[in-house]
């Protein structure tokens, strides 16, 4: 771990292992230049507390360039709780307790809501202690809900750029969709598709979901380790990281790739052997960023909801179309292209 940190370019991180639960928890702060760092809570089990580690420097680093598009006062940070396979439900409010503690102590530095492994009940638990540094809580307990659609959004909005750049046309009507995992961002996003005619097709791990989706709503599924392979239009990753890879990116079939998923790009060279194979691929950065913009402006900037949806649309939207145009100008990735965009930004506050 000695070696992972001096290797970070981010400023703090703060570890904890919290013995009643046997889990660690890792806050990674990255930058807070533009202002306080915020970003979810992910709580799952990891091989070992490296790779937990791992992960929240890395989505740190993510949400600052996140903030960094459309402009926001907000620092990188992220949170993750590594619990054992298995973790006993009994324990969970306890431990979310203890670590909104631990946000509370930090008295601002690191501002958080929800992530993967983690919703909005679980916000009003960490509230109980970690308030006033805990987003999207829920309606009852005075938060903005799930950030999920927002997101959605944002994703939905992104792959009708990306249709409007391969097709010249930006509606998905008719357009077969391909999306990895349907949970809170994954699900209202196939949602919005199936209504605006697009053809859905989607793949899951979780039992319930497949149930729901492919025998309740009859959308079609593929099973996870055949979906890179399956022909499709647009390819929306909206589950785990590291997705697009020197494995995946030559078999893939489809034209573009918008989702919501974080840090789809496993290592620096798959941005570029996207390019090569002539797949448009819009930074997940600049696409999921609709769920923080909308949670920090409803509950930070007093926005209604319409006024957060009307942000998230347009913010992503035009955001791409510049994204789009410097990687042709300059003949680079398009995620080389993005991150200079955030670059520029991070760097001139
Ligand atoms: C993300 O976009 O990955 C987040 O972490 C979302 C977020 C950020 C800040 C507050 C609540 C949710």
């Amino acid at each position: 771990m000695e070696s992972l940190i001096g290797q970070w370019e981010g400023e703090t991180v703060i570890t904890r292992y919290d013995r009643p639960a046997n889990a660690w928890i890792f806050i990674a702060v990255y930058s807070t230049l533009l202002g306080p760092a915020a970003g979810g809570t992910r709580m799952k089990p990891y091989p070992d507390p490296r790779t937990a580690l791992q992960d929240a420097m890395l989505l740190a680093k993510g949400m600052a360039y996140k903030y960094a598009i459309p402009g926001m006062p907000w620092g990188g940070g992220k949170a993750v709780i590594a619990v054992p396979d298995a973790f006993d439900p009994a324990l969970r409010a306890g431990l979310l307790r203890r670590y909104g503690k631990l946000v509370h102590q930090l008295g601002g530095l690191f501002y958080t809501g929800p992530d993967m492994g983690t919703c909005s009940l679980d916000m009003n638990v960490i509230a109980e202690t970690g308030a006033p540094y805990v987003f999207a809580c829920t309606p009852e307990a005075g938060g903005c809900g799930s950030s999920g659609p927002f997101t959605a959004l944002g994703v939905f909005t992104a792959i009708q750029a990306c249709c409007k750049h391969v097709f010249g046309e930006a509606s998905v009507q008719g357009r077969k969709v391909l999306v990895q995992g349907a949970g809170s961002v994954g699900g209202p996003l196939i949602t919005s598709l199936l209504a605006a005619g697009a053809e859905v097709i989607f793949s899951d791990v979780d039992r319930d979901v497949i149930r729901h989706y492919r025998d309740e709503r009859g959308v079609p599924f593929v099973e996870k380790d055949e979906i890179y392979q399956v022909e499709c239009d647009i390819f929306s990753p909206c589950a785990g990281g590291g997705i697009l890879n020197r494995n995946t990116i030559p078999a893939l079939r489809c034209k573009a790739i918008a989702g919501g998923a974080n840090n789809q790009l496993q290592a620096a060279g798959d941005g570029e052997r996207l390019r090569v194979r002539d797949i448009l691929y819009a930074p997940d950065f600049v696409v999921n960023v609709g769920g923080a913009m909308a949670v920090l402006g409803l509950e930070t900037l007093k926005w209604s909801r319409d006024r957060a949806e009307e942000e998230v649309a347009t913010t992503i939207g035009r955001a791409l179309q510049r994204v789009f145009a410097l990687a042709e100008k300059k003949d680079v990735s398009t995620e080389v292209a993005a991150e200079v965009i955030a670059g520029e930004r991070l760097q001139a506050p």
